[in-house]
């Protein structure tokens, strides 16, 4: 007889396992958090991808399992769920061009995935993020703690880069919280940027600062210019892994992701970044942070157009 406690693995299934999703799933097996389940509709790319992971396990050290699919019924039981599918931007295109193509694709996604394992912690991390997080959610009909998007920590890991470049310190000591929508609009917070305690605010003039974020505002489609075929995918990697992380080892770390407000920051009925503590029930919390008129004001700015583009992605989907 086995202990289910003991003999349970956790395991993760990453939908769309294309550079985000195999990235992703690499960093979960390295780091030995889950075992992880790669699905994908292009027939062998999933299995070979797995195939070749599980080829570096030796050399990688983890004993992790890894499997590639097209058929859900293989994702069943799943902790978390991950998905990555869809169609990234191309050169030009904006994340709302991607809109109907991936409202598609997250949607019947959700459905099967949650449809196998009801009781996962589900993560979206295909752009539009905000509006395909709503779609996911309206589609399974989760719990508010239980589905999220993935955008805040990979915008403020960007604005912790930039700032350490910027001032030539250890990245270790740069903390950031980009809130909003991810794209143009985002927020981030430049009272609430620090290194090692110390606002930026004393440390650079504020036409540094807006130089930083300006840029970090940009900093998808910066990655989108120069490589032309694709967009970014190590950082958006690495930090939907943490969210994944902080899940599985119920860490209850305070993470900027897309959550459904009711109510916080004098928003209701939308998925926007904002700070949670994830653990292992999912969001533990939303915290509600002090924001000055102006931030409050660009908040409510991007909070906006996410509601927008929901509507326009809810008639498109309707429309056929
Ligand atoms: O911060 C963020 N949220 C983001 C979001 C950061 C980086 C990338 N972001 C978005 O993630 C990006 O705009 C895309 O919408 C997704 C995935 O980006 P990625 O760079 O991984 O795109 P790829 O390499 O094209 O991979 C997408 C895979 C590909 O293998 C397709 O065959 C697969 O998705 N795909 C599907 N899988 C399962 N089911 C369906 N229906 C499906 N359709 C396509």
């Amino acid at each position: 007889d086995v202990n289910p406690l003991v003999c349970h693995s956790p395991r993760v299934t990453v939908i769309g396992a294309g550079k985000v999703g195999s990235t992703l799933a690499q960093r979960i097996a390295e780091k030995n958090l889950a075992d992880v389940v790669l699905l994908d509709v292009v027939q062998g790319m999933p299995q070979g991808l797995a195939l070749d992971l599980l080829e570096a396990k030796g050399i990688s050290l983890h004993d992790r399992r890894i499997s590639g699919t097209t058929d859900y019924a293989d994702t069943a039981n799943s902790d978390v769920v991950v998905i990555t599918a869809g169609i990234p931007r191309k050169p030009g295109m904006s994340r709302d061009d991607l809109m109907k193509t991936n409202a598609k694709i997250v949607v019947e996604a959700a459905k099967k995935a949650i449809a196998q394992s009801p009781q996962a912690i589900l993560i979206v991390v295909t752009n539009p993020l905000d509006v395909m997080t709503y779609l996911a959610w309206q589609a399974t009909d989760l719990p508010r703690d239980r589905i999220m998007g993935m955008a805040g920590v990979l915008d403020s890991a960007r604005f912790q880069a930039f700032i350490a470049m910027e001032l030539g310190v250890s990245v270790m000591d740069v903390q950031t919280m980009v809130l909003g929508s991810h794209g143009d609009l985002m927020v981030p917070v430049a009272r609430y940027a620090t290194v090692a305690g110390v606002p930026i605010t004393e440390l650079m003039d504020a036409q540094a600062i807006d130089r930083l974020v300006a840029r970090t505002r940009n900093g998808g489609a910066e990655i989108v210019e120069l490589m032309q075929t694709g967009s970014a995918y190590f950082a958006p990697a690495a930090s939907t892994c943490l969210m994944v992380e902080s899940i599985l080892l119920n860490q209850s770390r305070l993470l900027p992701v897309a959550a459904y407000l009711q109510g916080e920051y004098g928003l209701e009925d939308i998925f926007i970044g904002v700070p949670c503590s994830l653990s292992c029930g999912g969001i533990g919390k939303v915290w509600e942070l002090k924001l000055t008129d102006t931030e409050l004001a660009a908040l409510h700015t991007s909070a906006a157009a996410v509601r927008q583009n929901v509507n326009r992605a809810k008639e498109m989907l309707e429309s056929n």
